[in-house]
């Protein structure tokens, strides 16, 4: 039996993959966050980790969520690093609301690990 986790009042595509409506790579998951594969993938192994709750953006964060969320980072950036052993760094980014870039309005993390100074960004 699927237990769903994500609330959500809206259309709301990343709650889809949470709850396993959609498919996604899954990377990583517990109670809080679940983390998967980027669509982009901006660089091999790009990965979003993602509130279960479902919140917009990080104005709506408060603190406990903030500490459940961004506590997971270190922990999925090694996992990363370590199935790509050719990782040499990696960026972590949040973007929110749309004049900031936000495409999806489920929160979500960026953890896009980089292997050049090449690597492309565009
Ligand atoms: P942002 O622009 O920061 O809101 O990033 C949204 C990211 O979500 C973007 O890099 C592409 C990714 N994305 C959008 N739809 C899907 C999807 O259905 N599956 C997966 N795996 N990623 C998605």
């Amino acid at each position: 039996m699927s237990r769903k986790w994500a609330i959500s009042l809206t259309d709301c595509i990343f709650c889809k993959i949470i709850n396993q409506e959609i498919p996604s790579y899954k990377v990583y998951e517990d109670e809080a966050v679940y983390a998967f594969l980027d669509l982009s993938q901006v660089t091999p192994g790009h990965t979003l980790v993602v509130p279960k709750k479902h919140v917009t953006d990080i104005f709506e964060y408060d603190e406990d969520l903030a500490k459940e969320v961004f506590s997971r980072i270190p922990k999925i950036a090694r996992a990363i690093e370590k199935a790509f052993p050719d990782c040499q760094g990696m960026n972590i980014l949040n973007n929110n609301k749309e004049l900031a870039y936000q495409s999806v309005f489920h929160s979500h993390i960026h953890l896009i690990p980089r292997y050049s100074k090449e690597d492309d960004f565009s």
